[in-house]
């Protein structure tokens, strides 16, 4: 096992990997902005080194500082965390040459998944599901009307190169191909630096359902099923569980062979989690895959009863599988995490500030992940995410009381979060009935008659 981990990011993710390490017996460095000197990160672990001025681009997201902090503190291994470096396969890179284990996949996985089109033709060679789409990338816009014609319209067309939502347009008919074919290639490449796209058949009424794996060092991948991520507002997830309603045991264990098979192929390692999208026919649809830790893994780490960031560590220690997972996974009962944001909860405008109260709720089936505390400061550089606020039930229904028995008891004073939101979320009968897809939260405000923008 390391001896030394440095983790790689902040908030409540450099805790949750905090955590893991003490556990195992792992001493932790944290790396902090000038923002975050007083933050719970920096006093958890055994050393902290400042990298920079509070803004990411010159703290947590500097190469350079990050792995210098590595050497200085002479650690064995890097936990990146979610978001920030998790993904950036040139940093895998460096830490590889600088004989540091970074905590994740190879680069190159990372790179393949992060090209959306690479990755989906790969799964399709894998025989995992995909949507109807072009094989490749489009090469012009007489191309894209080739391919939209014999898909069917509509069509979505995606940046290869994406991912939350940007360089992503709705082709309804010929006639508005081509305006919408040069603006989604114009914003990919301004926002990524290539403008390459893709196309699929667009689904109308989607529901967002993902599958958590963990892969070894030794070529042994294992799913530990799904997650139901449909309730999102701008591409931002707001509420994920699991297990979901629509996904039956036999479909489970189908997806989860194929999932095996497919990330085998590629080489996969680490935490992992495959992006399904469910058509209204409750089928499955590889859309992409996230190579990290997941925020939404404590809802599978709920119903299973593994611990996702330990396991991390130990696969990345070069640990067997079989010596981490050592029982027949098995789901009990039913989990919910709401995101608790630092936003208004209508306008969803960040709402940075100090916290003057701050009271977590407990109890039975409650888990609170957050790096927050009474008198902290919320810095306006970061993410917006505060907390998550997890349950665990033996079914839905009394998740989602204790959720909201939860919910009536995390106060948090002096900024907006989206606390108010989740109680009129909770309190709403679609959600309730558990029967909405990726349009819910549009139909909500709809409801609601919220400010929009
Ligand atoms: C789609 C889709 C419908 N059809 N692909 C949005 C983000 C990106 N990761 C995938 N996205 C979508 N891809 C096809 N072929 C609808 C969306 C989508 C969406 C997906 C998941 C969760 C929320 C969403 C909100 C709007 C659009």
């Amino acid at each position: 096992m390391f001896r030394k981990v440095l983790i790689a990011n902040r908030g409540e993710i450099a805790l949750r990997v905090i955590n893991a390490c003490k556990e195992l017996g792992i001493r932790t460095v944290a790396v902090y902005s000038e923002a975050d000197k007083h933050s719970l990160h920096v006093r958890f672990a055994d050393e902290a080194i400042c990298i920079g001025p509070p803004r990411s681009a010159e703290s947590y997201l500097n190469v350079p500082a990050v792995i210098s902090a590595a050497e200085i503190a002479d650690v064995d291994a890097i936990h990146p965390g979610y978001g920030l470096l998790s993904e950036n396969a040139n940093f895998a890179e460096v830490c590889r040459a600088s004989n540091i284990k970074f905590i994740g996949p190879p680069p190159e996985v990372t790179r393949l998944m992060g090209e959306k089109e690479k990755a989906r033709q790969a799964m399709k060679r894998a025989k995992v599901p995909i949507l109807p789409g072009s094989d490749g990338i489009l090469s012009s816009e007489e191309d894209a009307l080739k391919w939209a014609k014999q898909i069917g319209f509509p069509v979505i067309v995606k940046a290869s190169a994406g991912g939350g939502g940007r360089g992503m347009r709705v082709i309804r008919t010929p006639e508005e191909l081509p305006a919408l074919f040069h603006s989604a290639s114009t914003e990919a490449a301004n926002a990524f630096g290539n403008g390459d796209l893709y196309m699929e058949k667009f689904i109308e009424r989607p529901r967002h359902i993902e599958f958590q794996v963990l892969a070894d060092q030794h070529g042994n991948v294992m799913s530990l099923g799904e997650r139901e991520c449909s309730i999102q507002r701008r591409h931002q997830k707001l509420i994920e569980e699991a297990p979901s309603l629509q996904v039956t045991p036999k479909m489970r264990e189908e997806i989860g062979k194929t999932i095996k098979k497919s990330l085998e192929a590629v080489g996969y390692q680490n935490a992992g989690t495959i992006e399904f999208l469910m058509d209204e026919d409750g089928k499955l649809y590889f859309i992409e895959m996230n190579t990290r830790i997941q925020v939404e893994h404590p809802v599978t780490e709920m119903i299973t009863g593994l611990d996702l960031v330990k396991a991390q560590l130990r696969i990345a220690a070069g640990e067997k599988l079989s010596d981490i997972v050592t029982e027949p996974v098995v789901i009990r009962g039913h989990s919910i995490e709401c995101r608790i944001n630092a936003e208004h909860p209508e306008k969803f405008t960040p709402s940075a500030g100090k916290i003057t109260a701050f009271n977590v709720p407990g109890g039975n089936g409650v888990r609170v992940d957050t790096a927050q505390y009474s008198e902290g400061v919320v810095p306006p550089y970061y993410d917006s995410l505060i907390a998550k606020l997890i349950v665990h039930g033996k079914n839905r229904e009394e998740a989602m009381d204790r959720m909201q028995r939860a919910l009536g008891m995390f106060v948090v004073q002096g900024i907006h979060t989206t606390i108010p939101l989740h109680q009129k979320i909770f309190a709403d009968e679609e959600f309730r009935k558990g029967d909405f897809d990726t349009k819910f939260m549009e139909r909500f405000f709809e409801k609601n008659k919220a400010v929009k923008e």
